[in-house]
């Protein structure tokens, strides 16, 4: 049975994991909206996919995976995404993994011009931030994250979560550079780039850690904290 997501409001539904898939012939398992999207909230991949949704105002519903509520290494899950981590969309049919790629599909199909820029060479700029997102920056902050949010304080390796501050730091330090000349990572508005890094961006400001002035940093992080859909889906406690 469906039933409203108090949390995020009408446009979202949680749908048990039994009902991976549409059953046309049981109306209380058909799908309201095109877009289907698999993932626990809590995750800063699935963030991606929902905060881009909710800045272009695309219907969907979100259904739990991964973590504690299980379903990805369900057959059924396995056959939209063999990798059996979260996020998977289903757009009417059409199966995509791969947050980035998912955030490039759909801000190409509902944010031509926007979120995905018509300038090939400003789009090369938000796509050149989404990889470095998920090459440098968040293999640089994940220990720190997980060490800090899910791991219990006496398991905790010090030196590694040093280690992770000071990489994220200094990764950070080429934001602060990029940023000091634009307010948005590919130029003047919001991109897809923004969606990536914005989603691990949040994590570092929330942890509780020392961490060095970053004006510019700081400053985007800001502009992107007035957005109601970057406070709805992404500043949301680290769990
Ligand atoms: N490169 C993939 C990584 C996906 C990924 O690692 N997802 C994590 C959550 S952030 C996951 O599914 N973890 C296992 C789980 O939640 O059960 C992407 O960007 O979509």
């Amino acid at each position: 049975m469906m039933v409203p997501d108090a949390e995020h409001g009408r446009r979202h539904y949680h749908v048990p994991p039994e009902s991976l898939r549409d059953d046309a012939s049981d109306s209380r398992l058909r799908r309201r909206c095109m877009l289907v999207i698999w993932g626990r909230s809590n995750s800063v991949n699935v963030q991606k996919v929902l905060w881009c949704c909710e800045e272009l105002a695309i219907d969907y519903e979100r259904r739990d995976a991964g973590g504690k509520f299980g379903v990805v290494g369900m057959p059924e899950y396995r056959n939209l995404n063999p990798n059996a981590l979260v996020p998977t969309i289903d757009d009417d049919g059409f199966i995509l993994w791969e947050s980035n790629a998912i955030v490039r599909y759909l801000a190409a199909k509902h944010g031509a011009g926007g979120l995905w820029p018509a300038d090939p060479k400003v789009r090369a700029v938000a796509d050149q931030w989404m990889d470095w997102m998920n090459t440098t920056f968040w293999p640089a902050l994940r220990p720190l994250f997980i060490g800090l949010v899910r791991t219990a304080p006496e398991l905790r390796d010090p030196r590694m979560l040093e280690d992770s501050r000071r990489a994220t730091a200094t990764a950070l330090g080429i934001v602060e550079a990029h940023l000091a000349s634009r307010a948005f990572l590919a130029g003047t508005a919001l991109t897809a780039g923004d969606i990536a890094l914005g989603c691990g961006i949040w994590r570092w400001m929330a942890l509780p850690i020392e961490r060095p002035a970053l004006p510019a940093v700081q400053r985007w992080f800001d502009a992107l904290g007035r957005r109601p859909a970057y406070r709805r889906i992404v500043m949301q406690p680290l769990s």
